[in-house]
């Protein structure tokens, strides 16, 4: 007996030994891994075809495509080295030399513009090349993250022929951070901008920033919070953004800043910020002036105006579009733009929320000046786990509308879910709108099909910080990731880059990435169940958005508060925006707008959003009362959170060790964190359908009292 208890405690403490340091992969790597290739065949092949490389011209840009092929293929293969252009494998060529390139091997180089690339093999026996040719250097840098791509994911390279440029011009990262690096909704540590520091210590990390993005075609930065700081535009600062601005430069990164309106006043000691008054137009036009003189491609300005307390020109009586205009004049000369928010909903508006943004911007669709681009947020109300898209897309023709998604996780559970994006991006973006027929999606909008415009965007927000492994959580890599790809080429399908992120992060083993990729795949659904299924929103906790509280009822304004929008009485639940109640989906063109006034036709998924109704209605898809079918939506996401960590759990040995135990951790708290949402709605709703929780279900494990009691003061990312 005692023998056995020693064995015991030795296998304990030596198993506790081998965990107390685990090896591996901390994250900061990303995608951009490049790690030796394991089949020594495919190595092989690989490096015959692509091991002696040559890149052509000598620009910044030029010499980061050769340093990231020097690094990526002596990581991934043998003894990568560069030869001659006769002698290469692989030669990668922009400008004219690439043009004729281009034309002697019958190639349609023009028809990629500026930003894009041709990848073609040759077809000459021995001396087959693989080509990537582009009209610009930042089109051959992202023609070489793409063939890289192609060797990450263990893709074939004969025969390769790719032609490929952005659909959307403008693929821009919003960061909200702050100047004393404080980020607004970021779960993933600091600023990564040590602003401090700036202008002469100059992380390897900004560069790893700069590669990341540039790898999936992101070619625009706003470094500060739209909640702004004026002071970033005083020269102290402006030094500072210089140096982000060069080091991204090689990149193809533009840098642009948010922008507070009331500027001229904070800083510049004028009276007023009145948009039409002259010395305020000829305060911001040298302002400008002298930023370009530091910064000649000075991407623009972000503004949130009349906004949750921030200034806009409505202070001085003046529209949105007087606010915006003033500021395209002074950037129009520089060649800048003018990314002006349509998130607003004013105090003193007796409108319900979600109509807000339509009603003051629709009126001054077409009078914005052409370097204006009006950025919405993809839903009417405020980046909610699931909305029905913004009415405004397709309700402005004349006018260029950009995407606003959020990337960070401030409503879909901070940096602990593990929550993949690109089904809730994908959902959004296929959404039809019926502006111009049927087919006339949200992403024929932003890409500007639909209405022919020459400028378009997508925006970000980001979710980027100084924790190690960049966003918090290793899976949410994957959303900055797919806002890239989706932002170049907005038609691609979640499940695609899904599979290539994995192969790029994880594994290359098709069993793990099917299982990863499935459970990525659901993850948004699952995780909407578990907080706010069947169409209800915003109510979570209260200034912090952490946790469930659909309690929440005394904050200052109506629209702050969950009971505003769940609406929960003895009578039903849900929120009446069909014609018997606010109206909100006159916003939408028909047939869009009849199948939402319906709760018959309104799809499942926003039923709540769009209708109140009573306890006892009958559910279409399940038959199930919508009393019953709340709570099995509840307890359905809480057990498929649970099998989801099972099956991560399944994958132990199959991926890197730390990868695997950081995801590991994070499972375990959304797993709690989803019984947390659950027994609270449920207990809370509970109290006005008045019927049961099923008894076959396991009952909440404390009281609605003691959930209503958890406060968390120090929660973080707040605004
Ligand atoms: C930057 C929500 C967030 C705020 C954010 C705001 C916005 O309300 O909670 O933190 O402010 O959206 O998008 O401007």
């Amino acid at each position: 007996m005692k023998y056995i208890v020693m064995i015991c405690v030795l296998l304990v403490s030596v198993s506790s030994l081998a965990s107390s340091i685990i090896e591996g992969e901390d994250g900061y790597r990303l995608w951009l891994k490049y790690d030796p290739i394991t089949s020594a065949s495919l190595k092989k092949k690989y490096t015959q075809q692509v091991g002696r490389f040559h890149v052509t011209g000598d620009t910044e840009t030029m010499q980061v495509v050769r340093d990231e092929l020097n690094y990526a293929l002596n990581g991934m293969l043998t003894d990568a080295t560069v030869v001659s252009q006769k002698q290469a494998g692989l030669l990668v060529v922009a400008g004219d030399q690439a043009s004729s390139l281009a034309a002697s091997n019958s190639l349609d180089l023009k028809s990629v513009g500026d930003e894009g690339y041709v990848i073609h093999q040759t077809n000459d026996g021995d001396a087959s090349q693989i080509l990537v040719l582009a009209n610009t250097d930042v089109g051959a840098l992202y023609g070489t993250y793409r063939l890289l791509r192609q060797l990450q994911t263990h893709q074939p390279l004969d025969g390769l022929s790719v032609s490929s440029s952005p659909d959307i011009d403008l693929r821009v990262l919003n960061h909200w951070d702050n100047l004393d690096r404080h980020v607004e909704r970021g779960y993933a540590g600091q600023s990564i901008w040590d602003w401090h520091k700036l202008p002469d210590y100059r992380y390897q990390r900004y560069i790893d920033y700069a590669r990341a993005n540039a790898s999936i075609g992101i070619n625009g930065t706003v470094l500060n919070n739209v909640n702004a700081d004026p002071l970033i535009l005083t020269p102290h600062y402006l030094t500072k953004v210089k140096a982000l601005a060069d080091m991204f430069r090689p990149y193809g990164i533009k840098v642009y800043l948010s922008v507070k309106f009331s500027s001229p006043q904070l800083i510049g000691d004028l009276d007023t910020s009145d948009p039409l008054d002259p010395e305020v137009r000829q305060w911001w036009k040298d302002k400008v002036a002298d930023v370009y003189q530091q910064i000649p491609d000075f991407g623009g300005f972000l503004v949130k105006a009349n906004s949750e307390g921030q200034p806009g020109p409505g202070d001085f009586g003046r529209t949105h579009a007087e606010g915006a205009n003033m500021l395209a004049s002074a950037l129009a000369p520089h060649g800048g733009t003018v990314m002006w928010r349509a998130f607003v909903y004013a105090n003193e508006k007796n409108e319900e929320r979600s109509k807000q943004a339509y009603s003051e911007f629709k009126p001054l669709d077409g009078k914005f000046k052409d370097n204006v681009l009006v950025q919405v947020k993809n839903g009417p109300i405020d980046f909610q786990p699931r909305e029905p898209f913004s009415p405004l897309f397709g309700a402005m023709p004349d006018t260029p509308l950009m995407m606003e998604f959020q990337i960070t996780m401030e409503y879909l559970g901070f940096s602990t879910h593990f929550v993949y994006l690109g089904s809730m991006y994908e959902e959004v973006l296929q959404s039809d709108t019926y502006a111009r027929g049927e087919g006339s999606t949200v992403a024929k909008v932003i890409d500007g099909d639909l209405f022919n415009h020459n400028v378009t965007g997508m925006a970000g927000v980001a979710n980027i910080g100084t924790d190690r492994n960049w966003t918090g959580h290793i899976i949410l890599q994957s959303n900055w990731y797919v806002f890239g790809r989706m932002a170049w080429d907005p038609q691609v399908s979640a499940k695609t880059v899904a599979d290539d992120w994995i192969r790029m992060t994880l594994s290359n083993d098709d069993k793990v990435v099917a299982s990863v990729s499935d459970m990525m795949m659901k993850s948004h659904e699952v995780t909407v169940n578990t907080m706010t299924p069947l169409g209800l929103h915003h109510i979570m906790g209260a200034g912090h958005h952490y946790g469930p509280a659909p309690w929440v009822d005394s904050l200052g304004r109506a629209d702050w508060n969950s009971v505003y929008y769940h609406r929960a009485a003895k009578d039903g639940i849900g929120f009446d925006r069909s014609e018997s109640g606010v109206n909100a989906v006159e916003q939408y063109f028909s047939p869009l707008k009849e199948q939402l006034s319906d709760p018959a036709t309104t799809p499942e998924k926003y039923l709540l959003w769009f209708h109140h109704l009573p306890w006892d209605y009958e559910v279409k898809s399940s038959g199930r009362t919508l009393w019953n079918e709340l709570v099995h939506r509840y307890y359905q996401g809480a057990a498929d959170v649970e099998e989801m960590a099972d099956t991560w759990d399944s994958l132990e040995g199959k991926l890197d060790p730390l990868q695997f135990h950081q995801v590991q951790m994070a499972m375990d708290i959304h797993e709690k964190e989803a019984i947390w949402w659950r027994n609270a709605c449920v207990l809370y709703f509970q109290q006005f359908s008045g019927q049961p929780i099923p008894e076959t279900l396991p009952k909440p494990e404390k009281s609605l009292a003691d959930y209503q009691k958890m406060s968390f003061p120090h929660a973080p990312g707040q605004g």
